[in-house]
């Protein structure tokens, strides 16, 4: 019998086995930014330049979108930076009495090509 298929340095076949695996991308977590009534305009700006280092004028950007429509979406984060950045916002807010709120949401990371 010869087969030359047949590798003589590998009788355990190990190497014969192609294992196709499937890669996927990490989920990432959007935060989004919620209005209320009572949080002054100012604080809103404030926190979202302390706490997400964004300028003045995109934080002012962020603020009148959820202050007009809602919500805004604050930015898109791996999940431990994005709870922490929320419970940041969240201390900021009980600290100075403020109903602030911001939520998680996940974006699937599929499948890579
Ligand atoms: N709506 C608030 C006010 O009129 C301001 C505000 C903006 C609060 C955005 C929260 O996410 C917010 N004082």
């Amino acid at each position: 019998m010869s087969d030359e298929r047949i590798n003589w340095d590998d009788p355990e076949g190990e190497l014969l086995t192609e294992e196709r695996v499937k890669l996927k991308r990490p989920d990432m977590y959007r935060i989004v930014l919620l209005n209320d009534d009572y949080t002054p305009r100012d604080f809103v700006v404030w926190v979202l330049m302390r706490v997400f280092y964004k300028n003045k004028e995109e934080s002012t950007r962020i603020m009148l979108e959820a202050h007009t429509t809602g919500k805004s979406i604050v930015g898109v984060y791996t999940y431990d930076i994005a709870k922490t950045k929320v419970m940041q916002v969240e201390t900021l807010a009980e600290q100075y009495e403020h109903p602030l709120k911001c939520i998680l949401e996940v974006e699937e990371g599929g499948e890579e090509e």
